[in-house]
């Protein structure tokens, strides 16, 4: 990255052409690139040597922060024994060891976990397995999957098909997956606007799910998928009531609850996992992201004992479910994923989440009243901003507040239309809680 800060203007255009990045603006970014040396704790380092504080955690995948000493060393340790391993037909201890412990962490020790490399891969992963396993029960009809409005859910075919952003649907709509079907989002500002933590209202729309049930009948549907608090769409999290009602229904129709917890998962909202903050067990539990902390790719699917079991039929020199990926278990995820979880457990770290999740509220709120703030919400180590969008130009006002954290405030900070979130990794000590909601206070009233 340095080489590429050093070349004369014409040679970096030349160096930048070739990576057509993702989620990108690629002709703004090219012009002006954000450009990432080194990491360290909560600290991005730049290609021009500046310090900036990473807001979001990376992609919400680095709870510890980057680059820590113990993650370093496993990964290093890892590569020089055992770099790569299949993982069809033979196994290695990490990945062993880690499903165990994950297992373990959720509270579910009796169940399996299933290894792939991204969030996206965790959602069509759990979405084939709900479908598989109806049909290995005899109950091939149920082929439906319910998603919900403004979820996210990854891009594979599946996430985009039962995700609810309208940007990532629309380009692709003829290769969705069929007979899928949205419950509405749980966000109102008239009934749930400045909530820290749950809202009171909202529970009541998990009956829509009763709705779908009455419209296409429960021996259609083979599963229900949704965020246990919606990260993408801007920190939406779930009324009081709402995922105990959604489990009772889906138990009482035979319907397979799947919980993306890839941002919920390992400790952002103070706990192992929403599932347990929220005392709601779900059929298939994905993740990935904080498996690690965003050391090595990795996701999962934790799922439940009676799921996996209806597999087990047939002739035991028969494979039973026919998906899995090359890098399934990497060892160096593998590897990063039992350090991670070490840290996790030593330094007490979901605890901490927990223990400033209201010091973290507070500083939050101070936004409350700046010009154009409306509305913030908050639930663990997560915020989400909505700022109001300058008339017949939504965005704008969201880019021009990401631009100016960045160059005038040292922060990195993530923008979904005009909406901020901010999600610091949970080693964030109390006074930079502080500090980085001041310098998001300045940049608010600078685009105001
Ligand atoms: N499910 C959920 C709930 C996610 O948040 C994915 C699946 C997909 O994960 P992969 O690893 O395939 O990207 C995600 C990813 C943001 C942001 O700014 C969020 C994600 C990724 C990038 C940016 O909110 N979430």
């Amino acid at each position: 990255m340095s080489a590429v800060s050093h070349l004369h203007p014409e040679s970096r255009e030349a160096e930048l052409r070739a990576w057509w990045m993702p989620f990108t603006h690629n002709r703004m970014f090219k012009a002006a690139p954000r450009l990432i040396a080194s990491a360290k704790g909560c600290y991005f380092t730049l290609a021009d040597g500046r310090r900036v504080f990473d807001c979001l955690s990376g992609l919400w995948c680095s709870p510890l922060g980057h680059s820590h000493p113990r993650v370093v060393e496993a990964v290093k340790r890892q590569v020089e024994t055992l770099d790569y391993a299949p993982s069809f037909q033979m196994g290695h201890e990490p990945a062993f060891h880690l499903a165990t412990r994950i297992a373990a962490l959720a509270g579910r020790p009796q169940d399996r976990v299933f290894f792939v490399n991204s969030g996206s891969e965790a959602v069509d992963t759990s979405i084939k397995i709900a479908v598989a396993y109806h049909r290995a029960r005899g109950e091939a009809s149920r082929t439906r999957i319910i998603g919900r409005e403004r979820g996210y859910h990854g891009v594979g075919m599946g996430g985009i098909s039962v995700g609810g952003m309208v940007a990532n649907r629309k380009m692709f709509a003829p290769l969705m997956i069929n007979g899928v079907d949205h419950l509405p989002h749980t966000y109102n500002p008239n009934e749930t606007r400045w909530t820290r933590g749950q809202p009171t209202w909202g529970a009541h729309l998990a009956d829509e799910l009763e709705r779908l049930v009455g419209l296409h009948d429960a021996s259609t549907i083979a599963a229900v998928i949704v965020e246990p608090m919606q990260g993408s769409t801007g920190v939406i999290p779930p009324p009081k009531g709402y995922l105990e009602r959604l489990r009772q229904i889906c138990t009482k129709h035979g319907i397979l609850l799947i919980f993306d917890e890839v941002i919920t998962g390992f400790g952002r909202l103070g706990h192992a996992f929403a599932a347990e903050r929220y005392g709601v067990t779900p059929d298939l539990l994905c993740f990935a992201k904080g498996v690690n902390s965003g050391a090595v790719p990795m996701g999962g699917v934790i799922a439940r004992e009676g799921v996996y079991n209806a597999f087990m039929h047939g002739p035991e020199h028969a494979i039973e479910l026919f998906h899995g990926y090359t890098y399934s278990a990497h060892p160096l995820a593998c590897a990063a994923g039992l350090a991670a979880l070490d840290l996790y457990r030593d330094e007490h770290l979901f605890a901490r989440a927990k223990r400033l999740e209201p010091l973290y509220a507070d500083a939050a709120m101070t936004l409350k009243g700046l010009p154009g703030v409306l509305d913030v919400r908050t639930i663990g180590i997560a915020a989400g901003v909505d700022l109001a969008a300058r008339p017949g130009a939504p965005g704008e006002r969201g880019y021009e507040a990401m631009e100016r954290a960045f160059h005038d405030e040292d922060l990195v900070i993530r923008i979904t239309g005009d909406t901020l979130a901010i999600a610091p990794p949970l080693i964030i000590s109390e006074a930079e809680i502080g500090e980085i909601f001041e310098k998001v206070a300045r940049v608010i009233r600078a685009v105001a």
